[in-house]
């Protein structure tokens, strides 16, 4: 039986998207983010060293970080579905996203969500405007402009086929889930980037992402 270890409001929402879309057999254990700090709670490590979520364990592996999770269902128990063939132009394409959105896209939106914190954490008054100062210049230099980048970058991908891979809805696009609704909540996407609007709408209405949502609970994105 296939074992998720599930974090309130994570990324591990994804792999019960996964599991809900093979229509897999699994069970969830449930863990709670410390409501000061948002971290993991440490009985995480008792399962993977680094105690993120997600991880799950199956037939005796512990398998962790989202893309590896998603390459280890659809090649154990995917049976070719939601994956291009071996050896297609589509399937380079699934390999790119699926490494992209957690090596290329989500550290700039991570950067984004700490420097708000920082903005928002409690100072001393007189070093106040110092930090500030530090902050927005941050944020105005480097992260909005690489932020950016990246949402005309998948925004323009989206104008080649109507998902990241090709034609067919396939699992780097529930890898891909994750940063466009990071972004969504906090990174200024809009309508001003329609595909990108669209997609979300699209994987908002698949009874596969609805039944995990409640499998999962809430999901509500940090900011
Ligand atoms: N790149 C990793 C990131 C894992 C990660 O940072 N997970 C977050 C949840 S979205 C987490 O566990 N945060 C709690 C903590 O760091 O204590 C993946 O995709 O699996």
């Amino acid at each position: 039986m296939i074992t998720v270890h599930h974090l309130n409001n994570s990324r591990s929402q994804r792999v019960l998207w996964l599991l809900e879309e093979l229509g897999l057999d699994y069970q969830v254990k449930r863990y709670e983010r410390d409501a000061k700090t948002m971290l993991a709670p440490p009985e995480l490590k008792s399962v993977h060293p680094l105690g993120k979520s997600p991880v799950i364990s199956d037939d005796g592996q512990v398998v962790a970080e989202s893309g590896a999770i998603i390459e280890y269902l659809i090649d154990r128990h995917g049976q070719g579905r939601l994956v291009p063939p071996h050896g297609s132009a589509e399937r380079l394409r699934f390999t790119y996203w699926l490494h992209y959105a957690e090596g290329s896209a989500m550290p700039p939106l991570l950067m984004s969500l700490i420097f708000n914190k920082v903005r928002e954490a409690p100072v001393p008054i007189f070093i106040r405007p110092v930090v500030h100062g530090i902050v927005d210049k941050v944020m105005t230099n480097f992260i909005r402009p690489q932020v950016t980048t990246h949402l005309d970058f998948m925004e323009s991908e989206l104008g080649r086929s109507q998902w990241f891979a090709g034609e067919h809805f396939s699992a780097a696009d529930i890898q891909m889930s994750f940063p466009i609704e990071a972004a969504a909540s906090r990174g200024g996407l809009d309508g001003s980037r329609p595909r990108l609007m669209a997609f979300l709408e699209r994987i908002h209405a698949r009874p596969a992402y609805r039944r995990a949502l409640e499998t999962g609970g809430p999901y509500e994105l940090l900011r």
